[in-house]
């Protein structure tokens, strides 16, 4: 093989397949990999119970909402729904797959404190991931998440971006090796009264560290996808940023760590409120970037649209459009053509939880 080629999977022109499907213009990702802990206070926020068959009502409303495959390429789910039917008893990864939708699954298994840290947390999982890899994929997955978090007030230490950054790297080599395009996604806290200078700051340290390590565990650049935090000040920052500023440190972020053989940026929302997350992804697609600059939210999404359904069978088509109206103006901030105008006041509000463990 000459010295371009990229890697020797027998995966590897299907994976770059995968990721450039995922990032098709004027789409993003729907991050509905709840956890049943966290799917449970989500639940909670609209008086339901955290039963399976609550967790299947809402997945089913998600999953067929009409045409979302418009606006959405890539839907990641937890394990449970993957091995899921909608309440008409149809398998969950085929309405996706009808919907132009690529089924994804998270496979880290959450975070636990990272002993000898400053308080800081260690992300789960690698045990078994290859042959719980091999399965999701069997089950119709294509791509994975793997999410671990980086605490700007507690550090971070040079230990927890150090760990952080390797159990990305080993993952995505794991995910590569069957078939899976592993979505990178060291999630920087939005906890903190820090400026977005430090937090920049903390951004390039991390990016460079995960980059390192992905390139010394051989992962092909080419079929993966980033799930970055965008640079903002920190929640409690009393100085607010715009989304032109926002836009303008992301960007000089992403241009001085990620390179463009990475097909896929798809950003996650954090706690910002859906209209903000919606405008800071606009802002970033002002000018043509070297990526696919996109979203992969969860909250962002699924906010109004988990009001708007308030677990009522009435509900359901009005909770649908809820959906459709935030993927559709996440859609048009991929493009770079999002007005804002139109927008619900609750879509405005903001949703981050001080200290909110998920
Ligand atoms: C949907 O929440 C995801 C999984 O969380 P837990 O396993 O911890 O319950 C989470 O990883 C999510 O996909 C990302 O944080 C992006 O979500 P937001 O809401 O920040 O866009």
């Amino acid at each position: 093989p000459s010295a371009l080629s990229i890697r020797a999977s027998s995966y590897a022109d299907e994976l770059v397949k995968t990721a450039k499907t995922v990032a098709s213009p004027g789409r993003g990702i729907l991050a509905m990999d709840e956890s049943n802990a966290t799917c449970g206070k989500r639940l909670a926020s609209i008086g339901l119970e955290n039963t399976e068959a609550n967790r299947q009502a809402y997945r089913t409303l998600l999953v067929s909402a009409p045409g979302l495959g418009n606006y959405i390429s890539g839907a990641i789910l937890f394990e449970e729904t993957l091995y899921q039917s909608t309440v008409d008893g149809k398998k969950i990864v085929d309405v996706l797959k009808e919907q132009g939708i690529v089924p994804g699954i998270k496979v880290d298994k959450g975070l636990v404190p990272l002993a000898g840290s400053n308080d800081e947390s260690w992300c789960q999982g690698l045990d078994g991931l290859a042959s719980r890899s091999a399965a999701y994929y069997e089950q119709g997955a294509r791509f994975a998440k793997w999410r671990t978090v980086v605490s700007i007030p507690n550090g971070p230490s040079a230990l927890a971006v150090k760990e952080a950054a390797w159990g990305l790297a080993r993952y995505a080599a794991i995910s590569q090796d069957n078939g899976l395009v592993p979505i990178v996604e060291p999630e920087i806290l939005l906890d903190g009264e820090h400026g977005i200078d430090r937090t920049f700051e903390v951004a390039q340290k991390v990016w460079a560290e995960v980059f390192f390590y992905l390139a010394e565990n051989n992962v092909m650049f080419e079929g993966i996808l980033l799930k970055p935090s965008m640079v903002t000040p920190g929640a409690e920052c009393p100085v607010r940023a715009t989304p032109q500023q926002v836009a303008e440190y992301t960007l000089s972020l992403l241009k001085r760590r990620i390179p463009p053989s990475v097909p896929g940026i798809m950003f996650l929302s954090g706690g910002q409120s859906e209209v903000e997350a919606t405008l800071n992804l606009n802002a970033m697609n002002q000018a043509p970037n070297p990526w696919h600059v996109s979203f992969s939210y969860a909250r962002a999404l699924q906010n109004t649209c988990l009001k708007t359904w308030g677990g009522a069978a009435e509900n359901v088509e009005a909770a649908q459009q809820a959906l459709l109206t935030r993927a559709k103006a996440n859609s048009l901030a991929q493009l770079g053509k999002y007005t804002g105008e139109g927008e619900s006041d609750e879509a405005k509000e903001g949703m981050f939880v001080k200290g909110y463990v998920y």
